[in-house]
């Protein structure tokens, strides 16, 4: 399947044992995303590897830790990818990624991708004056491939299932500041948590997509030897280790 690589910063796959709140970065950052509440793996319902984040709209959300400038967007290509599974609409709002700000002197609204009331997926920078949003409505209650996908300070594009349905110029005004993000609710503690699985989330510091429509990952993503976990497994399995036994003459 491909799509882990030197360009991935975040890979949660979410694949381990129901109820389990161990959400394991798969790229070679390994970055770590500490569960909240009752956020939490689960079997019942998932798109790819048999589990998926599980997310109940009351305090459940990952903390994921960063360097300086890691996550920023802003001025910098960039793709945020991830299989949703939504039943409803927030009364306001609900955050599904939160870029964290690191002087804790502006403490929201940096740069997020969030459900509305209205029915639709949003991503802006700073007040949501810069903005783009996408009508998801009709998506509801199946599992949706989202990918925001651009450059803040330039265009940024949201894709529904592979095909285009928003784009528009989103201004960058704070660059230089996001240290760590959140998934599933805000930032700054504000109670907007998300009601939905997700899976397969992937932050990525390319545009993945740039035209319209593509076709949608067919199954979880991998390194370039097949391996969900990148590039651990090439410590685990080289190539002048393998047993003979496993050879076949
Ligand atoms: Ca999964
Ligand atoms: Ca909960």
């Amino acid at each position: 399947m491909a799509g882990i690589d030197d360009d991935t910063i975040l890979m949660l796959h979410m694949n381990v044992a129901d109820t389990s709140t161990t959400f394991t970065d798969s790229s070679d950052s390994g970055h770590t995303a500490t569960a909240n509440g009752d956020a939490q793996i689960d079997t019942a319902l998932s798109k790819f590897g048999g589990a998926a984040g599980i997310f109940d709209a009351t305090g459940d959300f990952l903390e994921v830790t960063g360097s300086l400038g890691e996550f920023d967007l802003a001025g910098n290509n960039f793709t945020i990818d991830f299989w949703l599974y939504a039943t409803g609409f927030p009364a306001q709002f609900a955050r599904m990624i939160d870029f964290k700000d690191d002087s804790g002197s502006r403490v929201t609204n940096l740069q997020a991708v969030q459900l509305t009331s209205g029915g639709d997926i949003q991503f802006f920078e700073w007040t949501g004056g810069n903005s783009v949003s996408a009508s998801y409505s009709s998506f509801l209650n199946q599992w949706t491939h989202v990918a925001i996908v651009g450059d803040v300070g330039d265009t940024v594009k949201i894709y529904l299932d592979g095909v285009e349905k928003a784009s528009a110029t989103v201004t960058s005004e704070h660059g230089g500041i996001i240290n760590g993000c959140r998934i599933g609710e805000t930032m700054n503690n504000a109670g907007y948590f998300i009601n939905a699985s997700l899976d397969e989330f992937r932050i990525s510091t390319v545009k993945r997509w740039t035209s319209t429509p593509f076709t949608v990952p067919a199954a979880e993503y991998t390194d370039e030897r097949g391996n969900a976990v990148f590039p651990l497994n090439r410590s685990v399995y080289p190539i002048d280790k393998v047993p003979p036994a496993a050879l076949v003459w």
